[in-house]
């Protein structure tokens, strides 16, 4: 099938300029094109997955994937779809994210599968050494102003009011265009829907800078559509805050959590969007939720190809042993770092490694009110230590109920878990 087939399938397609010509230009030639992402935090997070993907689909479809790193952009701050002027990061911070972002990049895409390997640029190599005069004359020259005050990146911001920092921010996104029009014969340039003013200026100033010259210039944009949840809510936010792809910021199991949460009105589409699953098995997958959405197996599906792709298979493994334990209340192989990734937003309470009377251990980590009260929760039976009830008022919780010797889980009534950790 043709790439820009399967897109449209998928729905992925948000605005293309020049549809039938960017479709025959896919079809004649290998094309390369271009992804570019500003080191604004020291992660990228779930909201930067579909561009891409988007250029992974690109890449088996046999073209050449750019991922262009904003070190340059990344001092100045994009104004489209903000509605405050953002404030500006140090360059060292500039730097130092935009090194976290590229290694991400790198492992996300394929940057060794010969003719067509994926690429990374950083628009510091050429933004960082520009002089103003050489900006002003070989760029702003080719931008009227009437025709930046009516891109949305800027029109939406009169009110408020924007800087002449962020109100230049496209024509620097502008020249990477350029840059990689002329150095790489990059061609196509894709982001999210808010990036279409952007590159649609990129393309504007390639044609301007080349009036004079002979050959036909052929450029495209597309966008990718935002993503919209069936109850409103913003994709890609949780109670706990974003959604990041460095595990150290959210834990594989977090991040496996988070999909295999997605409401049943929801999985079909993300399947399409996120996933490299074909129509036949999309297909058996709507028949299982809409026979059985009870076994959740469209999420289960969406949850494991994701933290695959995202993280790895050992790490798919490690979170659905952790939700299999946390399901079944059976916690006796997990592991301490299993404990620390599936119990991180559990109340934790740090004890010194003596024995302590289970009342008073209630008490101290204050999951039972007082001693009263640690009394009749255990009499009641409402207290498991590691998943197990205990009955006994006398009970003394020693190093035997410690796992890994660090870590003894609590749980109060039917779900509320409490985490001790011993020093
Ligand atoms: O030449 C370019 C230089 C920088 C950029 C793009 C091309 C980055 C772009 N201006 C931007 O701000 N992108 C956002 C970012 O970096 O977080 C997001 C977009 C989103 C999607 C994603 O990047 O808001 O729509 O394109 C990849």
């Amino acid at each position: 099938m043709d790439i820009l087939q399967d897109l449209e399938k998928r729905g992925l397609i948000q605005q293309t300029t020049d549809q039938e010509g960017l479709e025959q230009h896919l079809r004649e030639n290998q094309v390369t094109l271009y992804c570019g992402f500003d080191p604004t935090a020291d992660s990228l997070h779930i909201g930067h997955l579909l561009p891409i993907i988007m250029l992974k689909r690109f890449q088996r479809a046999g073209h050449k994937p750019i991922a262009l790193i904003g070190g340059g952009t990344g001092m100045i701050g994009d104004p489209s779809g903000r509605s405050a002027e953002r404030s500006l990061n140090e360059a060292s911070v500039v730097h130092d994210y935009s090194e976290k972002i590229k290694q991400q990049l790198g492992r996300l895409l394929d940057f060794d599968s010969g003719s067509n390997a994926a690429r990374a640029r950083n628009n510091h190599d050429w933004l960082g050494s520009m002089t103003v005069i050489d900006f002003l004359r070989d760029a702003g020259k080719h931008f009227g102003v009437n025709y930046m005050l009516g891109k949305e990146s800027v029109s939406a911001r009169i009110e408020q009011g924007i800087s002449y920092t962020e109100f230049s921010y496209m024509i620097l996104q502008s020249l990477d265009f350029m840059k990689l029009y002329e150095q790489e014969n990059c061609t196509l340039q894709i982001g999210g829907s808010d990036q279409w003013g952007n590159i649609t200026a990129g393309m504007e100033l390639i044609r301007r800078s080349r009036e004079n010259e002979e050959d036909e210039v052929n450029v495209f944009g597309l966008t990718v559509p935002l993503i919209t949840k069936a109850d409103g809510s913003k994709f890609g936010k949780t109670a706990g805050g974003a959604i990041w792809l460095d595990p150290e910021k959210t834990t594989p199991y977090e991040f496996y959590q988070f999909w295999i949460n997605t409401d049943d009105r929801d999985v079909m589409k993300f399947l399409r969007y996120f996933t490299f699953l074909e129509e036949d098995e999309l297909a058996e997958l709507q028949h299982e939720l809409d026979n059985h959405p009870e076994k959740r197996f469209a999420q289960k599906r969406l949850a494991e190809e994701m933290t695959m792709m995202v993280h790895s298979e050992e790490d798919l493994r490690q979170a659905q042993k952790i939700t299999d334990s946390l399901f079944s209340g059976d916690l006796k192989d997990l592991s301490a770092d299993d404990i620390e990734q599936g119990f991180k937003d559990v109340p934790t309470y740090e004890a010194s490694k003596e024995e302590i009377g289970l009342i008073d251990l209630l008490v101290h980590a204050s999951i039972s009110s007082s001693k009263r009260q640690a009394r009749e929760d255990i009499k009641n039976g409402a207290i498991y230590i590691n998943g197990e009830r205990q009955q006994d008022l006398q009970y003394v919780v020693n190093k035997a109920d410690r796992i890994d010797d660090q870590f003894t889980i609590i749980r109060r009534g039917k779900k509320k878990y409490f985490l001790v950790r011993f020093h």
